[in-house]
């Protein structure tokens, strides 16, 4: 009997162990920027992240985020989630969507110790999107595991494009020490 127990909470672990969960996702679905994000107009020109709505036509999924400049100053925009707490093998998903005559870059950026200050945020990601269409990138974020961090979309560049982000997505596999915490119960002889 207490090897059966012993093995129904080996193969308990192993599974779990190995499991990928959704630790973090953001649709924007509430029409209003979400609680806990953290916006910063870098650049100080009045113009940053924006909640994009369905009459746009643009839209992912409903709603979006948005960093929509006007004219062709030159952007530096933050967006940033609220702390995050990773296991390990975790990665980061979004669609992005950028303008058709020009196009916009960005970059996803860490920070381990602050949603505010930008000198903390280290680059993982940059790119210039080429095809004016939304389509999904995967980030990894494995040099993160078992860490809070701050995930950062910066518009940043003087193109006058668009750069717009929906469902964002963080997975990550769950630490053994979290599994582990509920042992099978000792075999009766041993009460
Ligand atoms: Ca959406
Ligand atoms: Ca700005």
């Amino acid at each position: 009997m207490k090897k059966l127990l012993l093995m129904t909470a080996l193969v308990v672990a192993v599974f779990a162990a190995g499991a990928q969960n959704i630790i973090f996702s953001e649709d924007f679905e509430t029409g209003t920027p979400p609680a806990g994000w953290t916006l910063i107009d870098a650049d100080g020109n009045g113009q940053n992240w924006e909640l994009m709505d369905q009459g746009y036509g643009n839209d992912y999924d409903g709603y979006s985020f948005a960093s929509y400049p006007m004219g062709s100053s030159a952007n530096d925009n933050w967006m940033v989630t609220p702390a995050i707490s990773l296991g390990t093998a975790s990665s980061l998903s979004f669609f992005r969507m950028t303008g058709f005559f020009t196009q916009a870059h960005y970059g996803v950026y860490v920070s381990t110790t602050s949603a505010t200050d930008i000198t903390s945020f280290t680059l993982l990601q940059e790119e210039t999107p080429s095809y004016y269409a939304w389509s999904q990138i995967t980030v990894d974020l494995n040099a993160y595991s078992d860490q809070t961090v701050y995930i950062a979309f910066r518009h940043f560049d003087n193109s006058s494009a668009p750069i717009m982000i929906d469902n964002i997505e963080v997975t990550s596999t769950m630490s053994a020490s979290v599994i582990t915490a509920t042992p099978a119960p000792p075999p009766p002889h041993r009460r």
